[in-house]
């Protein structure tokens, strides 16, 4: 059984509810238990500057998957919310990153863990770093210090957090 963190971003057809979606997909799905989920946040794209803001957040989950076969299932859920991805770090309707699993340290042709990327993206850090403040990376580092190393990123803008129920269906909230 691993612990993983989940990045989620999305900045197409209604970015909050991609994410609310995906958490609800998530849930359903038999391979895995869907813990808990940060806030959801706005963000500046990271990457090229002409296309729409992101709505992030990161989520936790407990499975018996396989790395790659959580991978496949996350894919399928991608692709059943209609993924459409135009380039790379450009826009698209939803993207699941595997951000960590549990302290493994894994490169693969494909998949690479943790998230290549995580360490250098606020829109990543600060909702995992609510989730789990004094988490550790696999090599050491703690989540505060690079947080504080990223000056060339906005501010995130808290968008609040969908609770359980209003996962399934927007008219319950
Ligand atoms: N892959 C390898 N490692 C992993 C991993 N840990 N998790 C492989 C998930 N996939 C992993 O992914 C391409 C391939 O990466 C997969 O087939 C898998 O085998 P993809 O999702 O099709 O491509 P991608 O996500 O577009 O990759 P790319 O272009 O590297 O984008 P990133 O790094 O995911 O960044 N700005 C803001 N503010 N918020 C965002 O969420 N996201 C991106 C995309 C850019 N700028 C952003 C945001
Ligand atoms: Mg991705």
């Amino acid at each position: 059984m691993a612990i993983c963190y989940l990045g989620l971003g999305a900045n197409l057809q209604q970015p909050y509810e991609q994410l609310r979606s995906c958490l609800a997909a998530l849930e359903s799905q038999p391979d895995l238990e869907l813990l808990d989920w940060s806030s959801f946040y706005g963000s500046k794209p990271v990457g090229p500057q002409d296309q729409p803001d992101y709505v992030n957040a990161v989520a936790r989950i407990r499975t018996e998957l396989a790395p790659t076969a959580l991978l496949d299932c996350l894919q399928a859920i991608e692709n059943q919310q209609g993924r459409v991805r135009l380039r790379r770090w450009g826009e698209r309707t939803l993207d699941i990153d595997i951000l960590l699993i549990d302290q493994l340290q894994l490169n693969s042709e494909r998949l690479t863990v943790p998230h290549i990327e995580m360490a250098n993206r606020l829109f990543v850090l600060q909702p995992l770093a609510e989730l789990a403040p004094e988490l550790q990376l696999p090599d050491g580092r703690l989540l505060a210090p690079l947080i504080a190393a990223i000056t060339d990123q906005p501010p995130l803008l808290p968008l609040g957090k969908p609770a359980r129920h209003q996962l399934e269906n927007p008219a319950a909230s």
